[in-house]
């Protein structure tokens, strides 16, 4: 499994970077050779074996991306916990909820929270410690420095694939977030796929800039450069002129991205002196990659981006290849391991070629079902064990795949998926609003861009900003409505069901 292999890469290459972490200020570095990545590991698994934790328990992480946060993430996964990431842009009343629901037994949390966290802890009764570490202070290694990598010699590593190691929070389109479990079944499944798909080697050199709170950072990413034993260089924040220059400086070989990023690099000033033709893989995933930034991207830097397709309950499930026809506008083909189909959204059978239906996936890469919500995750499957992905799209008669929009009323922003209801909730909860629709408008530098639509009560005075203002306070900064337009009232077709593509049409323009 991938831990086994990661473990001896840290006894065959002892001496080789695992991760060179450069920080925002992008000043000195911080050089992690496999052989030291093992002895902080083993120390600050045995740091939480002295705090309690036992497989099973779920341990949270609300860090900025640093290397305490990559210790702690493989320590919690290698004694048999559960490893949940937090987006660090979550307020307090969302992390509020995923402690609660997770029952996390150990919580690290930025320096900065701590105000906010400690009236918390109060409700959360499982939470039997909370530690707050600001990573450039030093404090994890205040905390991992009374404890040897020997401590933790005798610890197995955890042997069952179907324990879950790793719960990823995801929306829906109705109720609270579902906490998507993982197993390090259904990591190394994707992770062996991904290494003969992309054809991983251990003398990559991965430029890593995405947040590692989701799939795609974290598991895509970083644990695709270990599971070959290769270099990544971490940049703390995306920036896109140091993006380039270390491209082609280092140089790199693997560089994995979001289409608002790439859109980024493309605008980068100097950008079109760069060539990134001697990179062996750049990908795109988490939205949709525009066919003009494809073409963009391959006429400035000589570079095809390899688009893919994935999901947080599954990791990656269709990819354009390594070798061959690297398709504009698609998603390319199935994994190995992974099988996908396109179904009659109706009937779930299986459609024609060329004809849009819902894609659905399934293969050892799918995850197990959702934290404590056996109905949720029932309903996410087909009798016969598919997965509904909510995604449209077809298949071409030479397999290759093609999105086509959604299902489920999602926005895409940023790569981040915003769930409008989650957005409406919170908006009914202003005095002034009477209702309210959430709508995802097409954004050059985000893909989609969130806008609410929202009619006040007939007595209540109120502003778009004041709006913006009240979500700002209670949503994730990529979830809060970028425009707010108040109108009189909504347009709802004879069921009473607001006509949100009507509301597109009239304010995406
Ligand atoms: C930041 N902001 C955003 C977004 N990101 N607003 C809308 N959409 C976004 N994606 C807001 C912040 O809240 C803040 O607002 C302001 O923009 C500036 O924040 P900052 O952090 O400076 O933004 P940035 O550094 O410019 O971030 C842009 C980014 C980032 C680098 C494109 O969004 C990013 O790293 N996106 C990647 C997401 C990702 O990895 N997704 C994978 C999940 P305010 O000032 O009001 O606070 S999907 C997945 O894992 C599946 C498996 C898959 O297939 O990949």
């Amino acid at each position: 499994m991938f831990l086994d292999k990661l473990q001896a890469y840290c006894r065959t290459q002892p001496d080789k970077t695992a991760i060179e972490f450069v920080g925002e200020g992008f000043g000195e570095s911080e050089v992690v050779s496999y052989g030291d990545l093992e002895r902080q590991v083993q120390r600050t698994m045995a740091m939480l074996r002295a705090n309690g934790v036992q497989p099973g328990d779920r341990v949270a992480l609300q860090l900025p991306k640093c290397l305490a946060f990559v210790y702690l993430h493989l320590a919690i996964m290698r004694l048999g916990a559960i490893c949940l990431p937090l987006n660090t842009g979550y307020p307090m009343r969302e992390l509020a909820y995923f402690l609660e629901d997770a029952e996390a037994s150990l919580f690290f949390a930025e320096g900065s929270a701590r105000s906010s966290v400690m009236p918390l802890l109060a409700r959360l009764p499982a939470l039997r410690s909370c530690y707050f570490l600001d990573c450039d202070e030093n404090r994890f290694d205040k905390l991992i420095e009374p404890f040897k990598p020997e401590d933790a010699a005798g610890i197995a590593l955890p042997a069952d694939r179907n324990a879950t190691c790793l719960m990823i929070y995801t929306s829906g389109t109705t109720g609270r977030p579902k906490g998507a479990e993982l197993t390090h079944g259904n990591l190394t499944a994707n992770l062996d796929s991904l290494h003969e798909a992309w054809g991983w080697q251990n003398d990559d050199v991965l430029l890593h800039v995405l947040p590692i709170f989701h799939v795609h950072g974290l598991v895509v990413a970083l644990h695709g450069a270990l599971n070959a034993g290769a270099t990544t260089i971490m940049f703390e924040k995306f920036d896109p002129a140091r993006a380039l220059d270390r491209l082609v400086r280092q140089p790199c070989s693997v560089f994995m991205a979001v289409p608002t990023i790439h859109r980024r690099l493309v605008d980068a000033p100097g950008a079109g002196s760069v060539s990134l033709r001697h990179m062996r893989l750049i990908t795109s995933g988490s939205d949709r990659l525009p066919d003009d930034l494809f073409q963009q991207f391959e006429e400035m830097f000589g570079y095809r981006l390899l688009e893919r397709y994935g999901m947080s309950e599954t990791g990656m499930n269709l990819s354009n290849p390594l070798h061959g026809e690297r398709r504009v506008g698609s998603v390319g083909l199935p994994l190995p391991g992974v099988a996908v189909r396109i179904v009659d959204p109706e009937t779930e059978q299986p459609v024609a070629d060329g004809t849009v239906g819902e894609v659905q996936v399934r293969g050892a890469n799918v995850f197990k079902g959702y934290w404590r919500q056996p109905e949720k995750t029932a309903a996410a499957f087909t009798p016969d064990g598919w997965l509904r992905t909510g995604d449209l799209g077809l298949r071409e008669a030479d397999g290759y795949f093609t999105l086509k929009g959604r299902s489920k009323d999602l926005i895409i922003s940023g790569g981040y998926n915003v769930y409008p209801p989650e957005v409406e909730l919170v908006l009914a909860e202003h005095p002034a609003v009477a209702a309210s629709a959430v709508i995802g408008c097409p954004d050059t530098e985000w893909g989609e861009r969130v806008v609410a639509v929202v009619v006040p009560h007939a007595d209540a005075a109120t502003t778009p900003a004041a709006i913006i203002s009240f979500c700002r306070a209670r949503l994730a900064g990529y979830k809060t409505p970028r425009q707010v337009h108040i109108v009189s009232a909504l347009p709802r077709n004879a069921m009473g069901k607001i006509q949100k593509a009507q509301l597109r049409d009239e304010f995406c323009g």
